[in-house]
């Protein structure tokens, strides 16, 4: 339904907004993986599928940005916003999961 895609995108707009304003240098740590991850989605859901050609041996941080979008091969545009705002929704968990104890203020 039309509502539930203007939901959809709303949440990965919401998303997207969360990750770009955390700070560089926090207390958490993502993996280079994770990064690739949400990384790929993104450009998914945003430029759709990779028709870009491979980067050069000269940027391999282009080639593993490339690969990670590239391996989405042609999932949809709202397929990769879902999967955005699942992962970003499982690492937050994460993060509240490991959160030290002592931190709590009730
Ligand atoms: C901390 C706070 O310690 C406490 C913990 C809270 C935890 C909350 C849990 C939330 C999940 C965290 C996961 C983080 C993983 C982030 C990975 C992102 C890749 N999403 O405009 P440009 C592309 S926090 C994906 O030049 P910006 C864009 O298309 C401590 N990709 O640079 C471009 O590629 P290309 C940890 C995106 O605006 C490339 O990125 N802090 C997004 O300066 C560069 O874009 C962090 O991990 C997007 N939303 O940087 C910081 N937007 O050229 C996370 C743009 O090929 N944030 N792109 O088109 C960042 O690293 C940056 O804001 C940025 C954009 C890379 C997302």
């Amino acid at each position: 339904a039309e509502s539930e895609d203007i939901g959809c995108h709303r949440r990965f707009q919401a998303a997207v907004n969360v990750i770009q304003k955390l700070p560089k240098n926090g207390a958490y740590r993502p993996s280079y993986e994770m990064m690739l991850r949400f990384y790929g989605l993104y450009k998914q859901a945003v430029s759709g599928p990779c028709r870009a050609s491979r980067p050069g041996f000269w940027d391999p941080v282009g080639q593993y940005k490339w690969d990670a979008w590239k391996r989405l091969g042609e999932m949809s545009c709202g397929a990769a916003m879902m999967a955005y705002v699942e992962e970003m929704k499982k690492v937050a968990q994460e993060v509240i999961d490991t959160m030290p104890v002592n931190e709590k203020t009730a």
